[in-house]
């Protein structure tokens, strides 16, 4: 008797996985264990959820456990507006070429099942590079407001201006979930993990360089409220896959 409900119950599941054996990487990381070292756009499916374009940071060649990095947010030369409503930050925005968003619930998606990590890129109008890396990243899901959990800083020259957000739900101008009785959204020009506002604003107004007000590409603990920064990447690699080499 139980051998005929078996079957009924695993027939579907063998068709249904036939297609498994077409390569659906996960994220970056995945895309780079499989032998694709190149920088650039690649489709890759969180969760294994419907696919999404994202870029993807593999590095450069001499240094090979730099490679496999998905990223979530870049701000490069001003050409996308970030002064967007919830839908938008949600679900992602701009050009995965250049700037973009790669959306809340994609973000949700991929750090729900691993363990991420998350490394911010930084460069000034100067030709100054540093950056900021945390081992724990992770959001909490819509319901929660996509709480963000952020810990485990190492130094790289950035200084620390995301453990003020730890714990913090995300805000966009439309949708008011921070620590501030103001709107922090509204106030500094672009969503983000607001608390009682920030000390980082790396989806703020793009101003090349001095600025005013708080209301531009800003990492506090490196150039100032007073000064928008030229380039902010945000990127994300599961933890356990692959080792952490020494930074550049
Ligand atoms: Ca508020």
């Amino acid at each position: 008797m139980m051998v005929p409900v078996l079957l009924f119950l695993l027939l579907p599941v063998a068709i249904l996985s036939l297609p498994a054996s077409k390569f659906q990487p996960t994220d970056c990381e995945d895309v780079y264990s499989n032998g694709s070292k190149q920088s650039g756009v690649y489709t890759i499916f969180p969760a294994g959820q419907p696919p999404v374009q994202a870029y993807c940071d593999m590095g450069c060649e001499e240094d090979d456990d730099e490679g496999g990095w998905t990223v979530i947010q870049r701000r490069m030369d001003g050409s996308v507006n970030f002064y967007r409503p919830w839908e938008q930050y949600k679900n992602g925005f701009g050009n995965v070429s250049g700037e973009y968003w790669l959306g809340l619930e994609n973000i949700l998606l991929l750090t729900w099942e691993k363990k991420y990590e998350l490394k911010v890129d930084m460069e000034d109008f100067e030709g100054g590079k540093v950056h900021a890396q945390y081992s724990s990243f992770s959001v909490d899901p819509e319901s929660e407001g996509y709480k963000l959990h952020v810990s485990g800083y190492i130094d790289g020259g950035a200084g620390d201006s995301m453990a003020y957000h730890d714990g913090s739900k995300f805000s966009t101008f439309d949708k008011d979930q921070d620590s501030s009785s103001s709107n922090c959204a509204k106030s500094y020009l672009g969503g983000f993990w607001h608390n009682n506002c920030h000390v980082a604003n790396p989806n703020g107004l793009y101003q090349w360089g001095d600025s005013t007000s708080a209301t531009g590409v800003n990492w506090k603990t490196w150039r100032g409220y007073e000064y928008s920064l030229k380039a902010i990447v945000m990127k994300i690699r599961p933890l356990s896959t692959l080792p952490t080499g020494p930074e550049a």
